[in-house]
């Protein structure tokens, strides 16, 4: 059946949209083989795999939220980082569900996670979504979130620099062998940090300098064949501050001599000789406000033309690239348009409201087609995949609703499958295919 001849054009879009499952290609997840701090039986304090009321509740989105409205001297920072996680939740649960109404996105999907699980948001209550969580068993709880909120595939973020994650693997080399996860190796301080990075490696038995030399640049290669391996990593990633620049003499370049030495001559040919894509998430900065700890970073614009010119000079190499602010999303979808070894995805972080998903998804598809990769969730904790899914499914089905009402109206027909073909380009082949490229 034609789309054109159908009634409803909208209804159809959605339907497709909910009819494909997704490939998650950035999250913080774990499987249960990491740990789980908040399992009722055998919990493991520093486990990774967060699920829960009360992490739902202390995500640290919701941490910063709480900090614009409770003064210090009723809870001053410190006090909260002292309380533990239940009287964290309880306060958050108070502050900005209680006291006023839970109307941010990070708030507000709190309410659809808890709905979409079947419990009643209406209810208000705290301590039965306690039990009914605790309950759960975690790993058949992750097929329950996987059901409810059409992900297929979970991609983690696998911080080979966090020495917590790091010895979970050198002590169970099956730790990441579940089939719902796949790994990435992450190692921001090796770009940003080189004199620390440098420490660790020195540490862990690499024959490495501060002052970069061929020998240092060869056991980097090193250690990133042994951690891409040992991981099984389907592509490697590092979040860069908006002050990060590459190529020759650009402003502000000279402080990224060592990051982008180690780029150039170490990351990049690893990731070249394994077929392996290298993503850049561009523009976080760290720590504006350092006492609210994770919740205390945020974003600035970054410089497009440094993708561009890494994108030039490294054609062997793909890149998936993401940037935090709004106004670097234009210059980067046309970026795009120059470099097919560039792709662009996600909507990250502070852009992850449903405005922001729209506004940037109309822009990319109007540039780019059906050659982008909308959305990643950025999960920390794993029933979020239900509400960040949720929000984003119903924005991009908007969207593409007014996209193919347009050329509906020149007269070009579009079958149902080729609908169910695109979308499924959008939600998990796009993805999976740069990997394959
Ligand atoms: O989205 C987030 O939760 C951030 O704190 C970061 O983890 C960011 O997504 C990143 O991967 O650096
Ligand atoms: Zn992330």
């Amino acid at each position: 059946m034609s789309l054109t001849t159908t009634p409803d054009l909208a209804t159809q879009i959605a339907d497709a949209i909910d009819g494909q499952s997704i490939v998650d290609m950035h999250t913080h997840l774990y499987p249960p083989s990491f740990g789980t701090p908040s399992a009722p039986t055998g919990a493991d304090a520093n486990g990774l795999m967060l699920y829960g009321i009360n992490e739902l509740l202390t995500y640290h989105y919701l941490v910063a939220e709480l900090f614009r409205v409770v003064s210090p001297s009723e809870v001053s920072v410190a006090d909260f980082w002292a309380m533990d996680k239940t009287a964290q939740a309880d306060l958050i649960w108070h502050k900005l569900f209680l006291d006023r109404s839970p109307i941010s996105e990070a708030a507000r999907g709190v309410l659809t996670t808890l709905q979409k699980l079947g419990l009643d948001p209406g209810d208000r209550d705290l301590a039965g979504y306690r039990r009914w969580f605790d309950e759960q068993d975690p790993d058949k709880h992750i097929d329950r979130v996987m059901e409810l909120s059409h992900v297929e595939s979970i991609t983690m973020t696998n911080a080979v620099f966090d020495d917590n994650e790091r010895q979970r693997w050198l002590d169970n080399p099956a730790v990441g062998d579940d089939p719902r996860f796949t790994a990435v190796l992450r190692f921001d301080p090796l770009l940003c940090d080189w004199p620390a990075a440098a420490a660790k490696l020195a540490e862990w038995g690499y024959d490495v300098k501060v002052d970069i030399d061929d020998k240092t640049v060869t056991e980097v290669r090193r250690f990133l064949g042994e951690w891409l391996d040992r991981t099984k990593s389907i592509y490697a990633a590092v979040s860069l501050g908006p002050d990060y620049r590459y190529g020759e003499g650009r402003h502000g370049s000279a402080k990224w001599a060592d990051g982008n030495r180690i780029l150039t001559q170490a990351v990049l040919p690893a990731c070249a000789e394994r077929n392996l894509p290298f993503a850049m998430m561009i523009g976080s900065a760290r720590g504006v406000n350092p006492a609210l700890r994770d919740a205390g970073d945020m974003g600035f614009v970054a410089d497009v033309p440094s993708v561009t010119e890494l994108c030039r000079d490294f054609p062997d190499n793909k890149f998936f690239v993401t940037m935090l602010s709004r106004e670097n999303q234009h210059e980067l979808a046309v970026a795009a348009r120059k470099f097919g070894n560039l792709m662009v995805f996600g909507c990250w972080w502070f852009l992850n409201n449903p405005s922001l998903i729209e506004q940037i998804t109309r822009l990319r598809v109007e540039l780019l087609g059906v050659s982008f990769i909308p959305q990643h969730s950025d999960c920390r904790v794993l029933e979020q995949l239900i509400y960040k899914w949720d929000h984003s499914r119903t924005v991009i089905a908007k969207v593409l609703t007014d996209k193919y009402a347009d050329i509906a109206a020149t007269g070009w027909r579009i079958g149902e499958d080729e609908l169910a073909r695109d979308v499924k380009l959008y939600l998990r082949d796009n993805f999976l295919n740069f990997l394959k490229r």
